[in-house]
């Protein structure tokens, strides 16, 4: 048994969470799903990025404290993930007091080895909006959210050695290839680092939503808050007791999988890792960062009213199509879209003509032929023709592991379906019902059972994408839930009672 450690990225609370939440989320409860199917003990953390400007910013516009819109802004998170039935282990918030603490704590720590200094900090300053803005964003020379006059303004600010870290980063991506995922990213990474890293501005003096500097035992002219990335990309080693557990933290760091988006790709592959070589501690197994859900074509946004949620697609589909769609239907890496016509089309096509009908069919059959009660097994008997789903399922699981272990999903999807179609057309080329017509019951109960054994185990390895409807076909066949081992073949013995068929997605026309 194996500890795997899974993180999804913690998201801001400024506004309600959207398909592109839900994307990553998913991902992460599949591969969580899919460990613990496989024995493995489980740690799926995901959570909320609390502090700093946006939501300070969000919450004066609506004429909230930003306490109170983050309070409520969460709960719309916790419930989605109930819904879409998000089995994280461990929700952490950025606000939550033992994250606060921990953080303090590393800074602190980092700051006494040397990593972290005080020292100037001078950008594009725009006083009524209290922001900084770099030269690029500034628009000819003037604020690009107000459009005011900027000042160049210096402060004395905190700062992280970046720069420090660079040969050795270079060195490690390098070395490890499976450390940024999928390699196209890896590469972006590698020519970002070979133009230089420098040091990272990590405290704020102009807001006041966030994390204090810890008291270092230095005077300071301002109050200093730690900036927002800082404290948010700490959540990782927070929420399993980093300098406080000791027991914990080694149990599960280092990390598995961090999902992330490609557009969080430098802090995750970049400052994050510095900062853990900064800490003497181990660099996560994989980051993955995937890429991003468009709708026709375009990026989602707020202005244009494309933002597409996760809640009516829900509604209209339900839960486990909409995670079979967004599993199956975007190559797990590139970015891809979400179009209610493919999605009509997936559901009809792919759950209710190919994997519905066959578990219908089959305990139909059942119903028809045996009173739903299994018969003899003798396999003996069986022809090789006859035996081929046997073959099919156990190759199944060859090529599933591997490509799990790649992050391949919609290949494991495309081949899970493709067993399906063969259960499906098994049946066409056997016709039970010829054979019990001939009275050939001996011949008729051994093909019914490679029905239910192969219905079993595909089930089985869709659980982790389909969980609900894994617990409908259990349910149907009368299996329990609990039962270990459910991917493997051999479990129908003479006499054990199935259930009435019921259908799994109704056709949608
Ligand atoms: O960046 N398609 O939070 P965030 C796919 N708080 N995934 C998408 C997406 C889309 N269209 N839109 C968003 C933050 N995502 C920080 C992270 S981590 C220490 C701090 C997903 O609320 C994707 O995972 O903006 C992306 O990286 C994340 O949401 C950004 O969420």
């Amino acid at each position: 048994m194996k500890n795997i450690f899974i993180t999804t990225p913690i998201y801001y609370v400024n506004d309600v969470p959207h398909i592109g939440h839900s994307y990553t989320t998913i991902i992460a409860d599949v591969l969580s799903r899919y460990q613990r199917l496989l024995g493995n003990n489980v740690f799926f953390l995901t959570g909320t990025d609390e502090h700093g400007q946006k939501i300070e910013k969000s919450a004066e516009q609506r004429g909230l404290q930003p306490r109170e819109l983050v309070d409520s802004v969460v709960l719309r998170y916790k419930e989605l993930w109930e819904k879409l039935n998000i089995s994280y282990d461990y929700f952490v918030r950025t606000t939550d007091e033992q994250h606060k603490r921990i953080v303090q704590e590393v800074f602190q720590k980092i700051y006494e080895k040397g990593y972290i200094y005080l020292g100037n900090y001078e950008g594009l300053y725009c006083s009524p909006c209290e922001s900084y803005f770099t030269a690029t964003q500034a628009v000819e020379g003037k604020c690009p959210d107000c459009g005011r006059d900027l000042v160049l303004l210096q402060e004395e600010a905190f700062f992280f050695k970046l720069s420090a870290f660079q040969d050795k980063l270079l060195a490690y991506i390098k070395q490890n290839e499976q450390f940024v995922l999928p390699h196209t990213r890896k590469n972006e990474v590698v020519s970002f680092i070979e133009q230089g890293l420098e040091d990272l501005c990590i405290s704020r003096s102009s807001i006041s939503w966030g994390i204090e500097v810890p008291e270092l035992g230095i005077e300071l002219k301002n109050k200093h808050y730690i900036y927002v990335w800082f404290d948010a990309l700490l959540n990782y080693i927070t929420a399993i007791q980093y300098m406080e557990n000791e027991k914990v933290f080694q149990q599960h760091w280092p990390a598995y999988v961090q999902l992330i988006g490609k557009d969080i790709l430098k802090f995750h592959c970049i400052i994050w890792p510095a900062m853990l070589m900064a800490l003497d501690l181990e660099l996560p197994e994989h980051v993955f960062g995937h890429g991003f859900i468009y709708q026709g074509g375009e990026k989602m946004s707020k202005s244009k009213g494309n933002v597409l949620d996760p809640n009516k697609i829900i509604e209209e589909y339900s839960v486990d199509a909409f995670r079979y769609y967004i599993t199956r239907e975007i190559v797990f890496g590139l970015d891809g879209t979400y179009s209610d016509v493919n999605m009509r089309q997936r559901y009809n096509s792919d759950l209710a003509n190919d994997f519905g009908n066959l578990l219908n069919r089959t305990l139909s059959m059942m119903g028809r032929y045996f009173e739903f009660k299994v018969g003899k097994s003798n396999e003996a008997q069986l022809s090789e023709a006859e035996l081929i789903l046997k073959k099919e399922v156990h190759d199944l699981e060859i090529r599933i592991r591997q490509n799990m272990q790649d992050f391949k999903l919609s290949i494991v999807l495309e081949d899970i379906f493709s067993v399906i179609r063969k259960a499906n057309k098994y049946i066409e080329d056997n016709m039970p019902w010829k054979l019990y017509k001939e009275e050939q019951i001996d011949k008729l109960s051994n093909i019914m059972i490679q029905l239910l054994e192969t219905i079993k185990v595909v089930t089985t390895w869709l659980s982790p994408f389909m969980p609900q409807t894994a617990q409908k076909v259990y349910e149907q066949l009368n299996i329990s839930w609990q039962e270990k081992n459910l991917y493997n073949w051999g479990y129908f013995k003479e006499g054990m009672l199935l259930n009435k068929p019921e259908p799994l997605f109704p056709r949608k026309e």
